[in-house]
């Protein structure tokens, strides 16, 4: 675990640009006498002070680093004053001083409207207004947080009949992105069969105002799936949802898109993201949990995934793993297809779709995720939709 972590800190600490260096020097030689240099700029002046390593910032003005001082800067909160994908800090790693992104948690969180607006139909996310929510409080439960829908509003709950199947999470106004593996029959599925609700906060309930209901009208699994060595390559499937009036998904605060982000866009070991589902709460546990939940996971380095888990046979380039603290977190049975998803600019950003692990939360076991900035084209290709697979709304650096 130690290991894991000096080696996402080192590639978060190298991964900052010349860019940065030219603008620090640009700041420091033009520090106005009184003023904070960092809290100068247009840049959101957060009160984050976590970075994604879990390390408390620096106080500004206690620490020289490479010969910039901040002494005007009286403060120890997140600032990115060069652009970079999010705000970071300077924390302190084995009597050196380095360079952290931040936990960004949030974000300013929007009152909650006590009842859910009417749907209107004229009202549909786009590409550009994906990955937003309204945050709720949670409530802690075994292994992650109980969550209200409106924190999750792109998660998708998949039926066959009466039957929980999988979870999905809502990538467009007509489409819900799921597992391959959810779908025994593969081509020959029987669609008609299938139902996708959205803005659903337990899976026992009907909540007549927050929920949406489809009916499946295509399902596309990944052509490279294999149903017969069920090795989880390519464990990717769309569905295409639309009502009784053949009207797809309308944006109220617990139906919202995800964001996708940028074809073969990754984030350093170690950041924080989150998954959703309706699944178990423990390995063995016989009901599945009535209630949307989510957790904290941690991304995992490609190569202790493959070499120092589990082995480059069963994790592969189209996979990605993750795991919350101290091994407590994770994905389980019933929580397939579902959305491991990451923060970015207080949007979120669909980067793994929930596929297997050996076990729950398992010592060593992490959970494995379809790595889904690997199927941008295969996405656009299927939906027609390459405006929503652009990422055009991930952070760009300048
Ligand atoms: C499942 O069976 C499943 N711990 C999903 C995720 C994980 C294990 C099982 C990861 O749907």
């Amino acid at each position: 675990m130690k290991c894991i972590l000096v080696i996402l800190l080192l590639t978060c600490t190298l991964s900052f640009t010349d860019a940065f260096k030219s603008l620090w020097r640009e700041n420091t030689s033009t520090q106005v006498k009184g003023k904070c240099i960092l809290d100068g700029g247009k840049e959101s002046k957060t009160k984050v002070s976590v970075t994604v390593s879990g390390r408390i910032c620096l106080q500004w003005n206690s620490v020289q680093y490479r010969n910039h001082s901040f002494s005007n800067c009286d403060h120890n909160y997140c600032r990115n004053p060069n652009n970079m994908i999010q705000p970071w800090c300077i924390v302190r790693r084995r009597n050196r001083y380095v360079r952290e992104y931040c936990y960004t948690t949030n974000r300013e969180v929007k009152p909650t409207a006590t009842s859910s607006p009417k749907p209107d139909p004229s009202k549909q996310d786009t590409e550009s207004s994906c990955g937003e929510r309204h945050l709720n409080p949670t409530r802690k439960i075994i292994g992650g947080s109980r969550s209200t829908v409106e924190s999750q509003p792109w998660i998708a709950a998949i039926f066959k009949g009466d039957g929980f199947v999988c979870g999905g999470t809502l990538i467009a106004p007509c489409w819900v992105l799921t597992a391959a593996h959810c779908f025994s029959s593969g081509k020959r599925t029987q669609v008609r069969k299938y139902s996708v609700f959205l803005g659903k906060t337990a899976i026992n309930e009907t909540d007549s105002v927050k929920e949406q209901q489809f009916d499946v009208s295509k399902l596309v699994v990944h052509e490279d799936y294999d149903y017969t060595t069920e090795n989880y390559n390519n464990d990717i499937a769309l569905l295409k949802i639309a009502d009784k009036n053949g009207q797809c998904a309308v944006r109220t605060d617990s139906v919202r898109t995800a964001c996708l982000p940028p074809f073969q866009q990754m984030l350093p070991t170690g950041f924080f993201c989150e998954i959703a589902g309706y699944g178990r709460h423990q390995k063995g546990g016989f009901e599945y949990s009535r209630y949307l939940k989510q957790a904290q996971v941690r991304l995992i380095s490609q190569d202790d995934c493959q070499n120092k888990y589990y082995s480059k046979d069963e994790v592969n380039k189209n996979m990605l793993c993750a795991i919350g603290r101290d091994w407590e977190e994770d994905a389980c049975q019933g929580d397939s297809g579902g959305p491991l998803l990451c923060e970015l600019n207080q949007t979120m950003f669909l980067y793994g779709i929930i596929s297997w692990g050996k076990g729950c939360s398992e010592k060593f076991n992490p959970g494995v995720y379809t790595k889904v900035t690997n199927y941008n084209n295969w996405i656009a290709q299927h939906t027609g939709l390459p405006k929503y697979t652009a990422g055009s709304r991930y952070p760009q650096k300048d």
